[in-house]
């Protein structure tokens, strides 16, 4: 009896080319932000810009004021917590730290200036 040995092929050139993971699904660009953005109408680049914030630092001597804002939709700004110059010291007499305020910064293009600042 004649025995046949089987010669094992080894197939080590299995080209599996994983050629770029192209899914089929609809790809719609994620939106960023969960938060229902309104948007201001205006982008006005000269107007003053109103937003609203918590006061957590002033500096009389140094003329600004940190303020923990909401984001401002007309300039594009996340909420964040930031820093200020008052366009005049006086703005910054009657307000506190921890002051929820409202606020005017002078225009899109100098926006770290604060030109008003109003205690809710
Ligand atoms: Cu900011």
């Amino acid at each position: 009896m004649k025995r046949k040995l089987l010669s094992v092929l080894t197939s080590g050139a299995l080209m599996l080319i994983a050629a770029g993971c192209s899914q089929p699904s609809a790809s719609s660009p994620t939106t960023a932000a969960p938060s229902a953005e309104a948007k201001m109408g205006d982008m006005d680049m000269t107007g003053p810009i109103r937003s609203t914030g918590v006061v957590t630092q002033i500096d009389a001597d140094a003329g600004t004021v940190t303020f923990d804002h909401q984001a401002i939709a007309a300039i594009g700004w996340p909420a964040m917590t930031m820093q200020f110059h008052a366009e005049d010291p006086a703005v910054l007499q009657g307000i506190a730290v921890g002051d929820h305020v409202s606020f005017q910064l002078k225009s899109a293009s100098e926006p770290a200036i604060v030109t008003v600042v109003q205690k809710q």
